[in-house]
């Protein structure tokens, strides 16, 4: 691709932004920056960002001077394809790319893409750890926290590129064409972005779009909207179950995890050989296995890299004990869903630190899976109000508001008594009190460990 030709603009100066900006620039591109934050400090920004010196960053209405002479704009995840910048551009011709799309252009190698609600974290980082023991160049990228476009300069044609996809960056791709793709779940997130559910379900599986027959996609077979697309899909499609046995495909018996295919089936791993835990965890286990597979790692390799990998950081991850009592940070739990599987795991009364932003999630679910566990609930955040309703609506009475994350902290630990657990897990994400849920999980964490 000869980017020279094209005068772009890189919309929002977060991770992504800068990554995609430094990659046309590297690649001699002319780009633009703008971000929709007109408070955004571009002093510091240069300062933090020396090796963008020379590109031209516009805030607010001021982009509407230059917006004649663009002709790619890449967005950054978090911009809404939907917002008015973007309806602008799209009507004045400009083509409309994601920070993935970029990256896929411009970067090389064979892609396997990770999607669904949950568990994508673990499982690109299990099946980049697996892919690392056996292909001498893996780059594991994209929603997990690294760009794509930032290690895209780097990529050869004998790159294995592991990468985590959201569905706000599914949005915006055109030619993206992973050889392998998984999607591990989809239950309702993100309706403040999507609006509807089925727009939510179309853009997870947009990550097949340009597959070719012989690709493969990993899919659960216990999600009625995945076994189904699964029939529709003109690849090798190679499904897993958590409930059933399988004629062809990975599935938890007991407590093994077997294969079956070409007519035998054969024990992949007991999960007591496993470190992380729980059902959720064993359905990540099976994807990454049927990925690494498909890309041809040998079966004794996978197996050793199963053996070796602990839980992701933030995810139902146990910080430390204060007088008999356990914290959990499962900061992860940014959805309903997720956080559901944090009260899950959880083996005793547990006293829980709740809400935060609001995507528009529905909290019914997440309330009735309380059951005798949850002992107190703390709220805080945007959504506190909208949880307690919710609670009330439930009969659920033992929870109380909380300023701050340190106020929530205070008051869950005096309340549990010995032998009690505290877990935060939100089942909302971190924005309006956080920058991310990572800045999250490390305050809860520091916090505590500081707890008298
Ligand atoms: N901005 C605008 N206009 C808008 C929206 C945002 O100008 O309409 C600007 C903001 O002012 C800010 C910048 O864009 O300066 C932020 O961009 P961003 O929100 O895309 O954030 P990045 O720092 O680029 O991080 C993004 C992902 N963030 C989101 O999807 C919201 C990160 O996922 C990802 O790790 C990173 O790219 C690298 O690929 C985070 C996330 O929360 C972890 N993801 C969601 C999730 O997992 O549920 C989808």
């Amino acid at each position: 691709m000869n980017i020279s030709a094209d005068t772009f603009i890189v919309i929002g100066t977060g991770k992504s932004g800068v990554a995609a900006c430094e990659l046309l620039l590297n690649k001699g591109g002319n780009a633009y920056l703008y971000d929709g934050n007109e408070q955004l400090d571009i002093d510091s920004f240069y300062k933090k960002n020396p090796q963008l010196a020379e590109v031209k960053i516009y805030l607010g209405d001021s982009v509407n001077e230059i917006l004649d002479k663009v002709d790619i704009a890449i967005l950054s995840p978090g911009v809404p394809v939907d917002s008015p910048l973007v309806e602008d551009m799209k009507s004045r011709g400009i083509t409309i790319w994601g920070e993935i799309e970029l990256a896929y252009r411009l970067g090389a190698g064979r892609v396997v893409a990770i999607t669904g609600t949950n568990g994508k974290t673990t499982t690109t980082s299990l099946t980049g750890e697996i892919m690392a023991r056996y292909f001498s160049d893996v780059k594991v990228v994209g929603n997990i926290g690294i760009p794509y476009t930032a290690l895209a300069a780097d990529m050869t044609d004998d790159t294995v590129v592991v990468a985590e996809i959201s569905s706000f960056q599914l949005e915006t791709i055109e030619e993206f064409a992973p050889k392998v793709t998984a999607i591990l779940n989809i239950t309702p997130d993100h309706l403040n972005r999507h609006h509807t559910m089925e727009k939510y379900i179309e853009a997870k599986e947009s990550i097949t779009t340009n597959q070719k027959p012989g690709d493969v996609c990993v899919l659960n077979y216990e999600d009625d909207v995945l076994r189904e697309f699964g029939q529709s899909l003109d690849l090798d499609v190679v499904y897993f179950s958590s409930e059933r046995k399988l004629e062809n495909g990975l599935y938890l018996s007991g407590e093994e995890i077997r294969y079956s295919k070409n007519e035998m089936d054969e024990l992949v791993i007991n999960v007591n050989e496993l470190n992380i835990l729980g059902k959720h965890n064993f359905e990540n286990v099976m994807a990454a296995v049927a990925m690494a597979d498909a890309m041809g790692v040998p079966m004794d390799v996978i197996v050793q890299g199963l053996k070796s990998f602990t839980a992701v950081e933030h995810r139902i991850e146990f910080v430390c004990t204060k007088n008999d009592v356990d914290f959990y940070n499962d900061s992860k739990g940014t959805n309903p869903d997720a956080a559901i599987k944090g009260i899950l795991a959880m083996n005793r009364k547990t006293v829980l630190i709740g809400g935060g932003y609001d995507k528009d999630s529905e909290y019914d679910e997440w309330i009735e899976s309380f059951g005798d566990k949850v002992i107190k609930l703390v709220l805080i955040g945007q959504t506190k109000k909208k949880i307690a309703k919710c609670c009330d609506k439930h009969g659920f009475k033992d929870y109380v508001f909380a300023e701050t994350l340190e106020e929530a902290i205070d008051i869950s630990y005096e309340t549990a008594r010995p032998g009690d657990a505290v877990l935060l897990s939100p089942a909302c994400a971190s924005w309006g009190m956080f920058d991310n849920y990572e800045q999250r999980g490390d305050i809860f964490k520091e916090y505590v460990r500081n707890l008298g």
